[in-house]
């Protein structure tokens, strides 16, 4: 099928974009495209055009895979120029998402109707870029300078009923899409659009837009896509459609050769890369249709809920009736909160809540195709249900525990069947966090593997294949930062100046601020359990501070607040054990802070795909970026060492485990290899899964 099949219905072309599986717009889509507008301005008989796409998708944007190769003709933005030099009517027909240079093109027509669950986004902020084919001018033109800088910089979907009230489409469908749009295009004159129109606000509206725009940069701050839309949107509102249409130009390619731009779009391959099975492997599995979660605490509701919204059966099983009461309660609250917010209706709600029963005994797992245990984290208390499981599960269910940090293999050696078992380490909280860790056990067979896996993408999480090691992939990576912190607070640092360098780096959160917020108690019985000796925390928790739950922990805490204060108590703590530990305390810079705690980080990922515990360096980026907050925008550990050199990073490694004699800056062998030999780690073809 050509990507751009043209139809004449009633005097109207319609002109359909079929480019599976997102219709994105590729050379091959726009030069149809070009050719439609063609034939219709070669046929005077012909009274409208429409534009349409598919049921899912009228057009998912640019094809982003085209970004890093010279731009073929046609370009978005000249179809677009074409358009609005036609004398007859130009109609968007959308159903599905229309997002990107794909709801630009929508803008660029004369008028828009969708169909009632069409949905508009521009997610260019989301790959580091900013929408380059009009939409900062045509957008704010549309629905108003606020909301269309809102909606920029989220890149969030607006749905179709919003969209109509806001004016960025004109009609919804009523009955079909295309007799309606057709109807449209024939009942319509090309008018100058509502889309090119110059915005005129009154100082009210031009303050509660500045106000919108430092708000905004405030929260991005050092996103370099959401300053060049906050600039590009201010021009639409200050100057004509030209001026604004060139510095949208301007910007988007400043951007896209920007390292922060090329991060971003490696993470969203990334993400879809992982989890995936290498297609020459032979997996048979049925996929499941109903899971047992033995546990119904915080962590087994979260996986319910995750469960339910992907349309399966769920049966929660906890010790007791009063347990398992509390349990789909929990799960109802949830689910009301959602409503509350306008996220999910009371029928969704009735729906997923029919799905969901509870039993107090583990037979009843004996019908269900999957069962994940979500207990506490202790081998005896896991080894126990394991070799419940291993009786009452069906033959051929999956069982899978989400240990996050004990011996897969010993678990599943307890059930009597390895084979069925597999590790699905969720984070908290489960409904929201996407990244599973899926580990697999020495003797997890493939399908096994693959249900696995398979379950996690319906719940529309992002699987990650891990094997079995202390920690995984992210909790073994991010505790290596924990010793250096510990290390750094003894040399010279103090909380705040550590939290502030990585919350500037982009973490959400700072190291210190997230400790408190889990508990210091937490920490130190794994530290207790390895034989590890922090000074520094450890004297904090010997006081009884245990974080936001004791109100004081490296910070102090207000009755009922969240907020960390600096407390004058944890100085004087911190340089004690400096003194008693026989360290000059001295000044550190921020560069310092940065490479201590993130290097040792980056260089265990290396270690991680020396030792085949980690198939490939996406998968450890999307790990740390799902599950740890490492920013997106610099695309995670293993992409920052590479646009960083690992010649470099093998180079500052070396001199800091020559000042400090510490063994976790000597370089892993594989980077080490790789700088020698000048060679990329994303380039390492994905290795084998981990057994
Ligand atoms: C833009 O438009 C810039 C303009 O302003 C200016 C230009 C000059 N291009 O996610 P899925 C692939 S920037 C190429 O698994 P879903 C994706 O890699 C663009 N490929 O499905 C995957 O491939 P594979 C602005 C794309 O249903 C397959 O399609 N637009 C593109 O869960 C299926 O994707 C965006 O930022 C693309 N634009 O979600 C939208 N989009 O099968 C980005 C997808 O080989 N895309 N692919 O793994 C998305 O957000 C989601 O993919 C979407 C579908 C919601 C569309």
């Amino acid at each position: 099928m050509t990507t751009v099949t043209q139809q004449t219905i009633d005097r109207v072309l319609v002109a359909t974009i079929n480019h599976a599986p997102v219709n994105a717009l590729n050379q091959a889509a726009r030069q149809g495209l070009k050719d439609a507008l063609e034939a219709f301005e070669n046929d005077r008989s012909l009274v409208a055009l429409v534009v349409t796409g598919s049921e899912r998708f009228f057009s998912a944007g640019a094809d982003i895979t085209e970004f890093t190769r010279p731009a073929q003709p046609p370009s978005i933005a000249s179809l677009i120029e074409t358009i609005e030099q036609c004398d007859r009517p130009v109609i968007a027909a959308i159903s599905g998402r229309a997002l990107g240079g794909g709801l630009e093109l929508a803008l660029g027509c004369h008028l828009r109707v969708g169909t009632a669950s069409s949905r508009y986004a521009l997610p260019e902020s989301k790959l580091g870029l900013l929408p380059a084919v009009g939409g900062t001018q045509r957008l704010p033109r549309l629905i108003g300078p606020v909301e269309a800088l809102k909606a920029i910089c989220s890149g969030e979907e607006i749905p179709a009923k919003r969209a109509l009230e806001l004016g960025l489409i004109d009609q919804i469908a009523q009955g079909e899409l295309i007799p309606a749009a057709v109807a449209l295009g024939k009942s319509s004159q090309t008018v100058p659009s509502r889309a090119n129109a110059p915005i005129t606000l009154s100082a009210q509206e031009r303050e509660a837009f500045d106000q919108e725009a430092a708000r905004l940069l405030k929260r991005h701050r050092g996103q370099e896509a959401i300053d060049a839309c906050v600039q590009a949107v201010r021009a639409a509102v200050d100057g004509p459609l030209e001026v604004g249409l060139a510095l949208e130009r301007e910007l988007f390619a400043k951007l896209q050769e920007g390292a922060q731009s090329q991060a971003m779009r490696h993470v969203f391959f990334a993400e879809r890369r992982v989890g995936k099975l290498p297609a020459s492997t032979q997996a048979d599995f049925e996929p499941a249709a109903t899971v047992a979660i033995v546990g119904g605490g915080m962590m087994g509701r979260g996986i319910a809920m995750s469960l339910l919204d992907a349309g399966l059966n769920v049966t929660l099983i906890d010790v007791d009736e009063t347990a398992a009461g509390k349990a789909v309660q929990g799960v109802a609250g949830q689910y009301q909160r959602a409503i509350d917010k306008g996220t999910l209706t009371e029928e969704e709600k009735t729906a997923r809540m029919q799905r969901l029963t509870t039993a107090v005994d583990i037979a009843a797992v004996a019908p269900a195709d999957v069962v994940i245990e979500a207990v506490f984290e202790s081998m005896a208390v896991k080894k126990d249900i394991f070799q419940q499981l291993g009786r009452h599960a069906r033959p051929g269910a999956v069982l899978a525990s989400n240990t996050s940090t004990l011996d897969l293999n010993e678990i599943a050696a307890a059930s009597g069947r390895p084979a069925d078992v597999v590790g699905m380490h969720f984070f908290s909280p489960a409904h929201i966090m996407r990244l599973v860790e899926v580990i697999r056990g020495e003797k997890t067979s493939l399908s096994t593997l693959a249900q696995a896996l398979d379950l996690t993408r319906r719940m529309k999480k992002i699987g990650v294949v891990v094997g079995v090691c202390d920690g995984f992939v992210g909790n073994r990576m991010i505790g290596k930062r924990s010793q250096q912190v510990d290390r750094l607070l003894l040399d010279g640092a103090l909380p705040r100046p550590i939290d502030d360098a990585l919350t500037r780096f982009g973490f959400p959160m700072g190291p210190l601020a997230v400790n408190d917020m889990a508990g210091l108690d937490v920490a130190q019985n794994v530290r207790q359990s390895r034989g590890q000796v922090f000074p520094v925390a450890d004297a904090i928790c010997a006081l009884g501070r245990y974080g936001q739950k004791t109100q004081a922990g490296y910070y102090r805490y207000e009755p009922g607040s969240r907020k960390p204060v600096d407390d004058p108590e944890i100085t004087a703590l911190i340089e004690k054990v400096s003194e008693q530990q026989g360290v000059q305390r001295r000044e550190l810079s921020e560069e310092e802070i940065l490479d201590r705690t993130l290097l040792p980080v980056i260089n265990e990922g290396f270690r991680l795909l020396e030792e085949g515990m980690a198939c490939h360096a996406d998968d450890i980026d999307v790990t740390l970026i799902h599950g740890y907050g490492w920013p997106r925008s610099t695309g995670g550990p293993m992409f920052y060492a590479e646009q960083m050199g690992l010649k470099t990073l093998c180079a500052k490694m070396e001199k800091l485990a020559a000042e400090l004699g510490d063994p976790a800056f000597e370089p892993a062998h594989l980077l080490r290899a790789l700088a020698d030999e000048g060679l990329s780690v994303h380039a390492l073809s994905r290795r084998d899964l981990p057994a």
